[in-house]
């Protein structure tokens, strides 16, 4: 260990994490979680600055590349074709590579160093379409951005092209705990997630895998996803966390929003116990007061989606975006300040 790194963990205490950490029970997480919120955006801070010195956000920008008419039944999800008829979501054909790389372009020329593409599919299927996909892949690389894809569930083979083709990152989310995820989804499995997961990883891409909060989940259900991705070895590269936007005609539509706090107390979590991973603050912005999202950048978080749309749903403002970053002392990680 470096003396600065030494420094550091003794003037924040014994509470730091002085290395990661991959055998979390979920009582010791679940113990974190609920601790006085003072106590725990202290023990963040110190991690956070432990080890992200640099205090800098990433921007990343999203784009659906195919929208709607998705056969899995995710209860948080307006791409759901089970629940078309009540979000009123029309179904959209992949779109063009030229049209998705404009779009690259224009995330960079906003300032976003990201660009993630989703895809409305239960999984990869070879053939014409996931050709057009690796070549939106290669083509936003050689912009000089990172690209990262998230269509559903994928074997090896497929997740050997996507490294082939440049993939930086591949999402693909727990969303929540193992037990209460068939409360969620009855069309694939927690152990589906999980095995799609390993393929990326061996494939050599990095790890992007969150999930979602304020879908009516326990605590210890928020603390138990975080171990099954805090025992992951390596963690993620990167974790996005959401909270839920609640879709008109989907079936979590009438949920509580989240509380401001519990977004606080998610983030900081996870950047406890997954000290050096990209925690991204994710979808649900717009329902959060600009006081807790520079809250969440102060607590861990050192990404968020960039752009006034998500995948369907709107976004804040860019504009008002850069500001928050600035007010929060902190400032946009720039395209060849790499440190991951
Ligand atoms: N079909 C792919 C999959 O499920 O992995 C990729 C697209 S899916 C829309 C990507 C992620 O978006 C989901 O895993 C979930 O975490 C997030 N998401 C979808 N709808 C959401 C909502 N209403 N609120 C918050 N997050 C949402
Ligand atoms: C992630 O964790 N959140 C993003 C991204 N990964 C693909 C998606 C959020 C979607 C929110 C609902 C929508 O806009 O459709
Ligand atoms: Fe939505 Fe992905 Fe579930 Fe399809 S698999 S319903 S796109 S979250």
């Amino acid at each position: 260990m470096s003396n600065m790194t030494q420094n550091t963990i003794e003037q924040n205490g014994c509470e730091a994490t002085p290395q990661e950490r991959h055998d979390w029970s979920v009582d010791e997480i679940l113990t974190i979680l609920k601790s006085p919120l003072d106590e725990l955006v202290d023990r963040a801070q110190g991690v956070h600055r432990q080890w992200h010195e640099e205090g800098t956000v990433q921007l990343a920008s999203l784009l659906s590349i195919k929208t709607g008419a998705c056969p899995e039944d995710c209860k948080y999800c307006p791409q759901s074709a089970h629940y078309a008829k009540d979000t009123g979501l029309e179904k959209e054909a992949l779109l063009e590579v030229d049209t998705v790389l404009a779009s690259a372009s224009a995330a960079k020329e906003a300032g976003a160093t990201r660009f993630c593409m989703g895809a409305a599919w239960r999984e990869v299927r070879e053939g014409d379409e996931f050709n057009q996909v690796l070549e939106m892949v290669s083509g936003v690389r050689d912009m000089g951005l990172e690209a990262c894809v998230t269509l559903g569930m994928l074997n090896q083979s497929q997740a050997d092209q996507l490294a082939e083709a440049g993939l930086t990152a591949y999402n693909h989310n727990l969303d929540t705990s193992p037990e209460f995820y068939g409360e969620i989804v009855s069309t694939h499995s927690y152990r589906d997630r999980i095995d799609t997961i390993s393929c990326v990883r061996k494939a050599g891409i990095t790890v992007c895998s969150g999930g979602i909060i304020g879908m009516g989940e326990s605590e210890r259900d928020r603390a138990a996803m975080l171990q099954v991705l805090a025992n992951m070895d390596p963690h993620p590269e990167s974790v996005p966390v959401n909270s839920l936007v609640p879709v008109p005609g989907t079936p979590l539509e009438g949920r509580d929003p989240v509380e401001p706090e519990e977004m606080v107390r998610m983030i900081a979590t996870t950047r406890i116990v997954m000290p050096k991973s990209r925690v991204r603050l994710s979808a649900g912005r717009e329902a959060l007061p600009k006081e807790t999202q520079i809250a969440c950048l102060k607590a861990g978080a050192n990404s968020i989606f960039y752009g006034e749309k998500l995948l369907t749903t709107p976004n804040p403002d860019t504009v008002q975006d850069l500001a928050m970053i600035r007010e929060a002392g902190l400032r946009v990680l720039e395209a060849d300040a790499k440190e991951e």
